[in-house]
């Protein structure tokens, strides 16, 4: 038998989030990354506006990552996390405990941003239960969220887009309205002024279903993939103080803003406010692993260990993968690389100039409103007539021919890069961007 090539034939990987014939037709392939750029299969060198997508915060391809990971595969590929464990998944617990703000005490591993939101949903239904209030089965979300693509995940999440090919999912779902209004916030800096009234519409829907039936309210501190939209000022204290108000627990969905994109470790602690739970994912391991975790408060976890008698097992849920031994090993060393590098307060350091690039583009070819903060940027641009989101995918193919990524979100040009960009590099992603405005019509 004549030995078959398989490398090149595109047609049987079934690509998530894409449009596959079209990719097909022009593929875009990377084939290695290290720092801040990635190397394309016709050999460019791209530089990464995105941090691959929204997640490899510390730079590709770290050495102390990847040392780590494979003395890890060496040591130990694999242990169940069921009724066994290894010793670093308990290090890891207790190094992500201490830097999560207040008594976020207690750390429930998973593998995606979806799998973390789907846990974080349960462990809210459960914890109601477990205090005998069972009736609390209601979830919130908010329109334009993205809380990935579990059951859960897309029910509480904002995007018809997401959801409308699978017909009616779980009953008892609602959401709050988004937080964006261009007429009163376009061009702000940073947290718009106005705006925090929108958390009243947690109020009304208290009104209308009655609290006793809400378990949780679920919110991006910035919504990320929708095209980053940031809370008004005050609009996430009013939302904590509504939720205690009502006895609904409060989740903040952290897979983009945790691990450094602020400025800080959480958005909980950027934005000074503690919510009841928090999911990460992206950066907890630099995306060198897949990896994800559900922070909880003290409170959760011993009522949830306290309904169950010793010996019964508390929480029926769990992976294959939770605290896989190679995402341990990523993490401890992603989290080394942090603390080292002091890649958090760089973000913080270089945000002023990073707002100062982005708005930059104010008066640049499309452009009808730029969002920035901490090292997230967003450059929103007038829809083609006819043709939504046209004009931002030529934008995105345009940048990638140009040597950098950015991402595309309907008419929205998303920026998150790694949080060792330099100053040199936040020009060529910003001076590129115009370029490709005005070539694209
Ligand atoms: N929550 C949030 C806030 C996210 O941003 C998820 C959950 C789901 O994570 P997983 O690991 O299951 O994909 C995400 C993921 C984009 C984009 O283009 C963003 C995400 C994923 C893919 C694309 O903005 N975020």
């Amino acid at each position: 038998m004549p030995e078959l090539d398989f490398s090149n034939n595109l047609d049987a990987f079934w690509m998530p989030f894409t449009a596959n014939r079209q990719f097909k037709n022009a593929p875009r392939l990377l084939v290695s990354a290290k720092g801040m750029h990635y190397r394309s299969h016709d050999g460019r060198q791209i530089l990464d506006g995105t941090a691959g997508l929204w997640c490899v915060n510390a730079g590709h391809s770290h050495p102390r990552i990847v040392e780590a990971i494979q003395t890890q595969a060496g040591e130990l590929d694999y242990a169940p996390p069921f009724q066994m464990a290894h010793p670093k998944s308990f290090e890891l617990a207790a190094r992500l405990t201490t830097m999560t703000p207040g008594d976020l005490d207690h750390v429930f591993f998973a593998n995606s941003g979806s799998e973390a939101v789907d846990t974080a949903l349960k462990i809210a239904l459960a914890y109601h239960r477990a205090r005998g209030d069972a009736g609390r089965v209601r979830l919130i979300g908010r329109e334009r969220g993205y809380h990935g693509v579990g059951f859960g995940g897309i029910a509480v999440g904002g995007m018809v887009g997401n959801r409308k090919q699978f017909g009616a999912l779980f009953a008892g779902v609602d959401h709050l309205p988004h937080t964006y209004d261009p007429k009163r916030q376009a061009y702000s800096r940073g947290q718009p002024e106005e705006g925090a009234e929108f958390a009243d519409a947690l109020e009304r829907l208290v009104g209308l279903h009655d609290a006793s039936s809400i378990a949780a309210v679920i919110v991006e501190p910035v919504a990320g993939s929708t095209g980053v939209l940031i809370p008004p000022k005050g609009y996430l204290e009013r939302l904590r103080a509504i939720c205690d108000k009502h006895g609904i627990l409060l989740i903040f969905d952290e897979v983009i803003t945790g691990f450094g994109r602020l400025g800080s470790a959480f958005g909980a602690e950027y934005f000074g406010v503690l919510p009841d739970m928090i999911t990460v994912a992206k950066g907890i391991t630099n995306a060198a692993v897949p990896m994800s975790a559900v922070f909880t408060r003290k409170r959760i976890f011993d009522t949830l260990i306290e309904a169950t008698p010793v010996g019964g097992i508390e929480l029926a849920h769990g992976y294959t993968y939770s605290a896989h031994p190679l995402a341990v090993a990523a993490s401890l060393a992603t989290l080394d690389v942090y603390r080292d590098e002091g890649l958090f307060e760089r973000a913080r350091e270089l945000s002023p100039y990073w707002e100062d690039a982005i708005h930059s583009l104010k008066g640049a070819r499309h452009v009808i409103d730029l969002r920035n903060i901490g090292l997230v940027g967003a450059i929103e641009l007038e829809p083609r007539p006819g043709q939504p989101m046209k004009r931002a995918y030529e934008v995105f193919t345009g940048c990638y021919a140009a040597g950098v990524l950015v991402r595309q979100a309907g008419d929205i040009i998303c920026l998150s890069p790694p949080l060792i960009i330099e100053k040199s590099q936040v020009d060529q992603i910003v001076e590129t961007l115009r370029k490709v405005l005005e070539q694209v019509e």
